[in-house]
């Protein structure tokens, strides 16, 4: 059994926007995966920063007919809802033919332009392989 998957290096983001009250956010990355996963993947929280640098590795699982890739960033809260900073979107076509890509580009949000960092590689992969 094989499935469709995308490795995803999530880098760093630039300049994001302050989220607290010090004037800075904690801010981490959600990825929504698509082939019948029902869990999202989190990167972990870099507390205090503007210019996370979280450099992590992960394998998105998604569908042959998979639209897009989004990713979403939050600001985590100890005692509140976590606040979202900022998304970005590539489409599938950017992953079809599974060159490694590099890729720096501007998060959607309210205000202020910060950038977001990662790398990307499409690949077919045994379904074990998601699991070792
Ligand atoms: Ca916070």
């Amino acid at each position: 059994m094989f499935k469709l998957a995308i490795e995803v290096d999530i880098i760093e983001a630039r300049d994001l926007l302050a989220s607290d009250k010090n004037g800075l956010s904690d801010p981490y990355v959600v990825i929504d995966q698509t082939a019948g996963f029902t869990s999202s993947i989190k990167t972990p929280v870099v507390k205090e920063s503007l210019s996370p640098v979280w450099n992590f590795n992960t394998v998105v699982c998604v569908d042959p007919s998979f639209k897009k890739l989004k990713f979403r960033v939050f600001d985590w809260d100890r005692f509140s809802a976590d606040d979202c900073l900022g998304t970005c979107s590539f489409p599938a076509s950017m992953f079809a033919d599974g060159v490694p890509i590099d890729v720096w580009q501007p998060l959607k949000q309210k205000s202020k332009k910060c950038l977001f960092h990662f790398h990307g590689c499409l690949k077919y992969l045994s379904f074990m392989d998601v699991f070792v």
